[in-house]
């Protein structure tokens, strides 16, 4: 979606940025700099802030320039995996620079051992996502604008203090658009914290960023700006149901996890974490320890891209499919998790460092959190005749972070189970996006039966839309040559051997290319895939693999055609695979701002090369169809979608079955 900074964020964001001032001043005068001792931990704040130094210093930086990124240059995969503590690594930044003036945007490698820039490539024809300072200038720009002010007046609001405006990428947008482009909803804010409730229907503006000026502003039409919408704390929802009894949750032992700087390990559950501005919780070479053997599973595990197109074809809503983690990234835009609310109270709780748009590093608190839950029964069984029971309670680890991006609210779950499965969870939450009109009651709200948006409150309905994920998962099933096949069931003809009718198989089919690799659900099927190491064997004689299990998914509803599907090719099919290349991270391409579309995986599976027995990524979409109701006014609670990653042949039996009672 897209977002905007409240006074109170603001106010939280000058607190980050005036902090690390005073914190990071000590650090910039020592001379050593905070030691990385892991190629993948990230870049500290000294480490960012000696980036931007040299950038800054170099003769080609631009003098109105904006940094996009300064992140980690993640070493060569060979380098991390042969990598061993002590060893000597490379220490890379990578930064995306952009010249406003010139509209021209530069990806610059620094070696920051050497203090030296490695390489400095302009990159044609793109506009990066969207600058943390562009959603404080916007307003601004917005509000001089006597266009706009003029759509203000003609309905009745000439206060423009009382204006909220948030600031969204482009989104779709026609040819005759040139320049860096954002678009200005307006809402009522009038003193309330919850404003979206009260859009200023029928009025977007779009600003040119490059001349800081508004090129255009569309408004079809007056519509009722609706009533001031319920705030969402306690007090003003007022009347609160009876609290339910304390349930605590303690552990009186200490955690049973151990960090090391960004290494977690639990129950044989041994990974790494680290927060990337632009695709927000990253897991990396995850792995279990089976008996002596440390076996890897994933190399990287992340969200690598979001789109979310509304159905809804308004001029001033047909352009809107916020793509969360390529226009606006989840990352930054993370909400700092407050302890015993976001998280139980068991919860450890860790800070993240990013730069800000100038390259100055901050901290960002409470960005990730980790804790354990109970699991409900691991596994059962009670034996009849001799009364025996035995069962086990399951454990589970949940490392985790929600991204804040306006009006929604996405938890993005990722959790560790002692059988050896990995879940997906991603929770759905926040505010719908809201569309003024002038009904009051459903009966005079559009033709019943046929509808693209809802009646959720007086003079307000919330568009039907669709949210899809793409996680990029880099396996390394028991090292990095890797297949991938198809699992589909179907039933046995009736007849002569199938003589009950009972009779179903299961069919495997190996996926040879990328392009044979594109594939989606099929319910009828039971349709799975499965990434299998060819070379390795459990003690049955199976290939070692990972099962991809689907949970609830959609497909999507822009059309083939549309320009929305065209930069979003990502949904076009629920699995990808193809072969690994370091640089290819997010499903819809590097730079899907403004874009024509046409980048990402599709673009990437275009030559269909081989995906056997070689190093290979899976890359899957899921989609949630938001049909609005009431119920999810004035704040949704949350949604799950998600999948599993569940061993098969991985094992030679259950591997829960050491777990203690
Ligand atoms: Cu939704």
């Amino acid at each position: 979606m897209k977002h905007r900074l409240s006074p109170l964020r603001r106010f939280a964001g000058f607190l980050k940025y005036g902090l690390s001032l005073i914190l990071l001043l000590p650090v910039a005068l020592q001379a050593a700099p905070a030691d990385a001792v892991h190629p993948l931990d990230p870049l500290s704040a000294d480490e960012i802030a000696r980036a931007a130094q040299i950038l800054k210093a170099a003769e080609k930086f631009p003098k109105e320039a904006v940094f996009s990124t300064i992140v980690l240059n993640e070493p060569p995969k060979e380098e991390v995996l042969s990598f061993k503590p002590g060893n000597a690594f490379r220490r890379e930044a990578f930064a995306i620079i952009v010249d406003r003036l010139g509209n021209r945007t530069f990806e610059v490698l620094v070696d920051l051992r050497s203090s030296r820039i490695i390489s400095w490539n302009e990159i044609p024809n793109v506009q990066p996502l969207v600058f943390q300072e562009e959603y404080e200038v916007v307003p601004a720009i917005v509000k001089e604008d006597a266009r706009w002010q003029e759509a203000m007046r003609k309905r009745g609001i000439t206060d423009f203090d009382k204006v909220q405006i948030d600031t969204w990428a482009a989104g779709q947008l026609s040819a005759r658009h040139k320049g860096r482009l954002l678009r200005a909803l307006s809402y009522l804010k009038d003193g309330q914290i919850n404003f979206y409730g009260r859009p200023i229907e029928g009025v977007v503006a779009i600003v040119n960023m490059n001349t800081r000026k508004v090129i255009e502003v569309l408004d079809t039409g007056v519509v009722p700006v609706p009533p001031p919408s319920q705030e969402l704390d306690e007090k003003s929802i007022g009347n609160l149901r009876a609290a339910p009894k304390p349930l605590l949750i303690t552990q009186p032992e200490g955690q049973t996890f151990e960090v090391a700087g960004n290494e977690i390990r639990w129950q044989k559950w041994r990974f790494r974490y680290t927060m990337h501005p632009r695709e927000g919780l990253v897991l990396h070479t995850v792995s279990y320890e089976d008996g002596s053997r440390s076996r890897p599973i994933l190399y990287r595990a992340s969200l690598s891209e979001m789109v979310v197109p509304y159905g809804d074809t308004d001029a001033n809503w047909r352009w809107r499919s916020a793509f969360d983690v390529g226009e606006y990234s989840v990352g930054r835009l993370a909400s700092p998790l407050e302890p015993e609310r976001d998280a139980p109270a068991n919860a450890t709780l860790f800070d993240a460092v990013f730069a800000d748009d100038f390259g100055k590093p901050y901290t960002f608190k409470r960005g990730v959190g980790l804790y354990e839950r109970d699991g409900g029964i691991l596994w059962k069984h009670y034996d009849s005749f001799t009364l025996k029971n035995e069962t086990r309670r399951a454990r589970q680890l949940v490392i985790f972070f929600v991204a804040t991006i306006g009006n929604y609210d996405y938890a993005i779950n990722w959790i560790f189970n002692q059988d050896g499965t990995l879940e997906m969870d991603a929770a759905l939450s926040g505010i719908m996006l809201p569309k003024g009109v002038k009904e009051t009651r459903v009966a005079q709200h559009g033709k019943v039966g046929t509808t693209a948006s809802h009646l959720v409150s007086a003079n307000v309905v919330a568009p039907q839309h669709q949210h899809f994920f793409n996680f990029r998962l880099d396996f390394d099933v028991d090292g990095t040559r890797n297949s991938v096949r198809e699992m589909n069931t179907r039933s046995l003809p009736q007849g002569a051997s199938n003589a009950f009718g009972n009779g179903f198989l299961m069919e495997e089919t190996l996926l040879r290319r990328e392009r044979e690799a594109e594939r989606s659900l099929n319910l009828a099927s039971a349709r799975t895939w499965a990434v299998f190491n060819p070379a390795v064997r459990n003690s049955l004689g199976q290939e070692s693999s990972f099962i991809l299990i689907p949970g609830a998914n959609a497909v999507p509803y822009i059309t083939p055609a549309s320009s929305v599907r065209r930069r979003a090719g990502f949904v076009n099919n629920h699995f990808w695979a193809t072969r690994y290349r370091a640089s290819e991270l997010n499903a819809a391409g590097a730079y899907p701002n403004q874009s024509r579309g046409g980048g990402g995986l599709t673009q990437w599976t275009s030559d269909n090369e081989t995906i056997e027995n070689s190093d290979i990524v899976v890359w899957y979409t899921m989609g949630v169809t938001h049909i609005p109701r009431p119920e999810e006014w004035p704040v949704m609670t949350v949604t799950h979608v998600g999948f599993k990653l569940i061993p098969a042949g991985f094992f030679s039996r259950n591997p829960a079955l050491d777990v203690p009672k």
